[in-house]
């Protein structure tokens, strides 16, 4: 026991103190109100959303469960074929077996799905499009976002963000979103209709060799949705020194995180405190080759590691459940440059929600 600090009052067989009961009891009544608050406005509100954060740590998934089970019954899946796309030629029985090791380990590997002449191209468009220094620990709050030229030779922080704007203005970018084996496995993993939500992209440098929590490379997991699996696209070798993405393997299953972190809340935790809890065997360091791709349910815990040696290019989407949960900036697909997102905007217009789109996607032109 921690001297000095008063212990709180517990409930010995739950162990829960009184304060989390009353807090659990508070956000039972407002995430019902932020949830019909949601359907009705599209926004969720800061309240609604601790409320949810916080109901997820108490009930260690099970709320997010009993939430998607309604979502898919009221937005079912029209899956159910087979597909191909980045994530090579998939039968249906491939896209079940591919999410159904997505629900017991929690992630997947696909070593050097997106081709070389992509990934060149994706690498380009980084090296000429100015991205945002992010902050790192300890600097001030205020400063003024600063956009630059990626420069590998002179990074002057850990983590370099690109807009999302300029990330849909990409033709890459947007046959990756529209991409059928992605879709197939996001109808087949979330039970319904997905919504693309979440799009970025971001330089991982050597900057400094500390672990910088700004740049998430302390153990998390993620809360922006009820149920989501993101999309790691490595576009630089990446080995043991390129800081190498983590996962917990299981960990994003229910109670997959135990009691002991998740009443933390939403915090970053140490290496130690991971190592503790679940050995060296689960905690898997993803070193791969440029142009794979790792699908991962980020509810598990997670995080980047500090790069010893060149920067590391990661293309990230997300695919969810609902819009429900974090806020993210509006952002906007200027121009439809992908021959397959302007098909998919016409026949599955509901994925792309979360985008304001040109008024009118043209026509397919014909040869
Ligand atoms: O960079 C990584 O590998 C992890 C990134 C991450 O966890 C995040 O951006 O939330």
């Amino acid at each position: 026991m921690s001297a000095g600090r008063p212990e709180q009052p517990r409930f010995p067989s739950a162990g829960v103190s009184l304060v989390e009961v009353i807090r659990t009891l508070a956000s039972l009544v407002i995430l019902p109100w932020g949830l019909l608050v949601h359907a009705l406005t599209g926004k969720t509100g800061s309240k609604t959303y601790q409320a949810f954060i916080w109901l997820f740590c108490v009930t260690g998934g099970r709320m997010n469960s009993a939430l998607s089970w309604c979502i898919s019954r009221l937005r079912p899946a029209t899956g159910g074929t087979d597909a191909e796309g980045v994530l090579g030629k998939l039968s249906h029985e491939d896209i079940e077996r591919t999410a159904e090791r997505l629900r017991s380990e929690g992630y997947v590997v696909f070593e050097r799905a997106l081709s070389p002449a992509a990934c060149d191209r994706l690498l380009q468009f980084a090296l000429t499009t100015p991205a945002k220094v992010r902050r790192m620990d300890g600097e001030a709050t205020n400063e003024p976002v600063r956009r630059v030229l990626f420069d590998g030779r002179n990074a002057v922080a850990v983590r370099y963000d690109y807009d999302t704007d300029a990330l849909l203005d990409d033709e890459d970018v947007q046959s990756l979103l529209a991409d059928r084996s992605l879709l197939r496995l996001a109808q087949e993993y979330l039970e319904c209709e997905p919504v693309a939500d979440v799009l970025s992209m971001w330089w991982h440098t050597n900057h400094h060799s500390q672990p910088d929590s700004e740049a998430a490379q302390y153990y998390h997991f993620d809360m922006d949705r009820i149920k989501w699996f993101k999309v790691f696209i490595y576009l630089t070798d990446v080995g043991a020194d390129n800081g190498p993405h983590s996962f917990v393997a299981g960990s994003h299953r229910q109670d997959g995180i135990p009691w002991r972190l998740r009443r933390k809340g939403y915090v970053r935790l140490t290496d130690d405190e991971v190592m503790q809890e679940y050995g060296s065997a689960r905690c898997l360091h993803l070193a791969a080759p440029r142009g794979s791709i790792i699908v991962e349910d980020t509810r598990g815990l997670h995080k980047g590691n500090p790069v010893r040696a060149d920067a590391r290019l990661v293309l990230q989407l997300q695919f969810s459940n609902s819009l429900f949960g974090g806020y993210y900036p509006p952002a906007r697909i200027a121009q439809v440059r992908s021959p397959e997102l302007r098909t998919r905007l016409r026949d599955m217009p509901a994925v792309y929600r979360q985008y304001v789109r040109p008024l009118r996607v043209s026509p397919r032109q014909s040869p």
